[in-house]
């Protein structure tokens, strides 16, 4: 006979990740310390992931592109015990707008079954496609824009015109965004943070249809993570920083126009995905303290099921007494 009962939802240990992350990075909301915002919120990830039962592994440890204090690939955590898991983290996504006090900052964690996660190797730069649930099966990345975004309007049931698309504020976008804005579909500019929103375009209200742009690989694989439980998709392509870097790429075998799909960045759908914010957002609310505590909102998902919570907590900082050793 089959077991039906509700197996462990990590998921919900891993805001506890995010949550001690946000509790000590949180703090430093504005204060022009980037290094240091990054810091506190990678020591409050490495103390609760360690206190996890499984036996983790560091695929993406943000900080090579940013020089952020990281929790290094290959670094162990856990409690040593099964499941052997994949972890991907980035501690602070928006360590800019955290360090100036604006909006959109979250910290985010994911983990997936040993071997699972795709490995970016020294690759941080990635173009993406990221859909909600309706779009998820008509998406190519190989494809012009203008052909994404109308596949996209169709399986809608929209018009171009009806879309909003999500695009980091770069100059090498400058080519896209034209693109986008004959296909006459509207734009969102946002400074930082693609996880939020390619995770936007799969949750209802949010008012993001698609994300296009390039951006951080790491940050493409935490999204594969959180679309894989919200039930959207996302593509890829590496994308080369400058001739050398393409150049070396081809010498190791690297192909470049390889299309990265969801199963590549993440090959299993046993994903549990969460995220907290640091500065008020349009995902989440940012960490709110006051005398002897804070509130948190994080968002916690699992992909076998496909459940997404929605999580507000009350901490009592005054009884936290290792967290409040990591501010
Ligand atoms: C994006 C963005 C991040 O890196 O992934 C971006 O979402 C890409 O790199 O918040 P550049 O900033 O160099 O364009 C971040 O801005 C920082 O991790
Ligand atoms: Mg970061
Ligand atoms: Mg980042």
């Amino acid at each position: 006979m089959i077991d039906t009962r509700p197996t462990r939802n990590l998921a919900l240990e891993l805001v506890r990740v995010t949550e001690a992350a946000a509790l000590g990075a949180g703090r430093f909301m504005g204060r022009g310390d980037k290094i240091a915002a990054d810091r506190a919120a990678v020591n409050g990830m490495r103390l609760v992931l360690n206190s996890i039962q499984m036996d983790g592994v560091i695929v993406i440890g943000e900080g090579e592109k940013d020089e952020a204090p990281m929790l290094y690939n290959g670094e162990k955590l856990g409690t040593g015990d099964p499941p052997l898991v994949d972890i991907a983290v980035d501690p602070i996504d928006g360590t800019r707008p955290l360090a100036l006090g604006l909006q959109n900052s979250i910290t985010t964690v994911a983990l997936a079954p040993r071997g699972t996660m795709f490995n970016p190797g020294p690759y941080v730069y990635m173009k993406k496609i990221a859909v909600g649930p309706q779009a998820r099966d008509v998406i190519d990345i190989r494809a012009s824009i203008t052909d994404n975004l109308h596949a996209v309007a169709k399986a809608r049931g929209e018009d171009v015109k009806d879309l909003t698309v999500v695009i980091l504020d770069r100059p090498r976008h400058e080519d896209m965004i034209a693109e986008v804005r004959r296909c006459g579909a509207r734009i969102r500019l946002i400074p930082d943070g693609d996880v939020a929103g390619a995770l936007m375009t799969a949750l209802p209200d949010s008012g993001i249809d698609v994300l296009l742009g390039i951006g951080g690989t790491p940050e493409g694989v935490l999204a594969a993570c959180a679309l894989r439980a919200a039930g959207g998709n996302i593509q890829g392509l590496l994308v080369a920083r400058n001739d050398e870097e393409r150049h070396r790429g081809d010498e190791a075998g690297i192909d470049f126009h390889k299309v990265l799909t969801m199963d590549t960045l993440v090959s299993s759908e046993d994903v549990f995905f969460a995220a907290t914010g640091l500065t008020n957002g349009d995902l989440l609310r940012g960490v709110d303290y006051f005398a002897g505590g804070a509130v948190t909102d994080s968002l916690v998902m699992r992909g076998l099921t496909g459940t997404v919570r929605r999580i507000t907590s009350t901490h009592r900082l005054s009884k936290l007494t290792q967290i409040s050793a990591i501010e």
